[in-house]
Parts: C-alpha cells; structure tokens; sequence
C-alpha cells in the first residue's frame, strides 16, 4: 500500500521540508487560514457541523465528511442522501465522491439502501484497494463495513414521484428548481485542502444514470498545491468538461479562484453552443479554494449560493453568473 516503489524513492532523495511538502502532511506550510466553502443555502448548516473539527485543530478530510453527513441526513433535502428523490422507477439511487490532500480518493456510484454515501465513499477510499464500487455492489460493501440498511425514500419525496408519474415526462434537466448537490470543500489548520460530494442526482432520472458527483475531475477535485474545486448543476455538461479538474488545472496555470470557475462555466457553454444546444434552463456552479484562502465561485445562470465559513465568517453569498 501507500506510494509506488519509483515514489519512494524519489522521495527519499527529498530534504525533510520538501518531503512533506511532497505527501502533503505534517510540517506542511501553513497557508491561510480554516475555512470551508460549501454549494447551497445548506452548506451554511453544514458548514456548522464541519467547523469544530476544523477550529480544534482536525483534519479538513474529517470536516467534510462530518458536514455532508449531516445534509445527508436531513429528510428534508429532496436531492442528498436520505430523502432524495428517487428515479423514474422508485428507486432513491446515491452517488458521493470524497479526496484528500494526497490524493486518496474514494466514491460510490448509484447506491441504494445506505444514508450516509459520502462516508462509504470514505471506506472504499481507505479500506479496498479500489476508488470506485457502484450500485449493489456499492450496497453489499456498506452492508459489510457495518452500514444500516434503510429505506430511503420519504412519504414527501414518494409523493412528488407519484404526481410526477401521472405525466411521467421526461425532462433530463438540472435548474434553478430542483438543485441542491453538497460539494463541500475546505482547508484545515494545516493548509491541507480536502472536499467531497454528495447527491441523488437529477429527479426522477433513468434508473442507473449517474451525473458528475461521484467522478473524481468532474464533480469534485483538489490538488494540495492548487486548489479544492466542487461542481453542482447539470451532471452531463460538468462531466463533458471534466469541470472540477479543469477549474484546478486553470488555477495551476495562474488564474484565481475566481476567473478558473468562470473560465469552467464559458467552456460549458462553448460546448452547448458547439453542439447546437439550448442551454436557457439548465444550472451549472462551481465553487473553488486555493490554499492562500481565494474563494471563487461562478455559475451559468443566476440563483446560485454557495455558503462560507471562516473563523469571523458564516454566510450564504450569491454566486456572479454568466447568462440571464
Ligand atoms: C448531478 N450534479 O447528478 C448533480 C446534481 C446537482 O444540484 O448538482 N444538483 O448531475
């Protein structure tokens, strides 16, 4: 386990500073300060349960599966975890992705019976040699590590399902109505930079689709050095782009925060205009760290919030958007 052969040695020849630089652990540099930055109104919730961990001193990795639990939990969130909406057959499928300061990642795809996928996501990450199980097999892991099997689907949601199943049209898009993905991204007291994502998808969507949330590069990516980068909206154009991976790789290539998350959201609607689409009722926002502390945040249309927390901070901002 741990790094390649080729890895260690390389390594090896380090000085201890740039060694730890290097695994991106202890005496890493201390570079701004704790914070966690969050999609959604409901981060601001979810960024209180998250925050102890980060203020006494834990890690950003044990923040974020802490916050996005407790959104996972909420009956009320109609898009995460427990009370999700299920797919156009009745089943409330789960996708959830999580990745550390070293590139450890883990995620879990089209998951059913299980509330809490970002912590699953969490045990393929450190306990399989793998990063990604899907459906069943997903539920039979869980199952195993000693994770409840429940029944997912609420009376509420159940009964949005069944109105909607009286017209059962399809309509394979994610806007200002029925969003709410969790991607929650945070550094720590050590400058280390953690996040993950959490989500049951599109409404009533086809039974075994699965949008950017559980994809490493599309719905969730961080690079210690760089950034910490989350996606929400439309699944299928954020994963077109690979739209976390690449707001990172426009950070590494100097853009801030800011102009890497808008820089993402023109390249999706380049390709909509590419392809001919119409893009006037889908939503797409990224939100972005760097490790001095630089919030961006940009989504296609308005309506897009993102909540911040710091040790003087806690609030819910307004994303600036490219499109009316
Ligand atoms: C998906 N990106 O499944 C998710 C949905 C979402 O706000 O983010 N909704 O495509």
């Amino acid at each position: 386990m741990g790094l390649p052969a080729a890895g260690i040695s390389a390594i090896n020849n380090l000085n201890q500073s740039e060694k730890d630089k290097k695994k991106g652990g202890k005496g890493k540099r201390k570079l701004g300060a704790p914070m966690i930055v969050t999609t959604w109104d409901f981060g601001l919730q979810a960024n209180e349960a998250a925050w102890p961990t980060l203020s006494g001193g834990g890690r950003a990795l044990d923040a974020i599966e802490q916050g996005i639990r407790l959104c996972e939990n909420d009956p009320n969130e109609r898009s995460v975890g427990y009370g999700g909406r299920p797919d156009r057959d009745g089943h409330v499928t789960l996708d959830a992705c999580i990745m550390d300061e070293i590139g450890n990642i883990g995620s879990v795809v089209c998951m059913e019976h299980i509330a809490n996928p970002i912590s699953v996501a969490r045990a393929v990450m450190e306990k399989t040699p793998h990063v990604m199980l899907a459906g069943e097999g997903a539920t039979q892991f869980a199952v195993e590590q000693g994770f409840e099997k429940v029944n997912l689907l609420v009376p509420d949601s159940e009964r949005e399902w069944k109105e909607w199943l009286k017209k059962a049209e399809y309509m394979p898009v994610i806007n200002i109505e029925n969003h709410d993905t969790i991607g929650m991204i945070a550094m720590d007291g050590s400058g280390n930079l953690s996040g993950g994502c959490s989500t049951s998808g599109m409404a009533f969507k086809m039974h075994g689709r699965i949008g950017d949330s559980p994809i490493i590069g599309a719905g969730l990516y961080v690079d210690n050095e760089v950034g910490a980068v989350t996606a929400t909206g439309q699944g299928e154009e954020v994963i077109r782009v690979v739209g976390s991976f690449r707001v990172v790789e426009e950070m590494r290539h100097g853009a801030s925060p800011q102009l890497a998350c808008e820089r993402a959201v023109q390249a999706i609607r380049d390709k909509f205009v590419l392809r001919g689409k119409d893009w006037s009722n889908t939503q797409i926002g990224f939100i972005a760290i760097n490790p001095q502390g630089k919030i961006g945040a940009y989504s296609l249309r308005p309506g897009f919030t993102y909540s911040v927390k710091t040790g003087d901070i806690a609030e819910v901002r307004k994303a600036d958007y490219l499109l009316d």
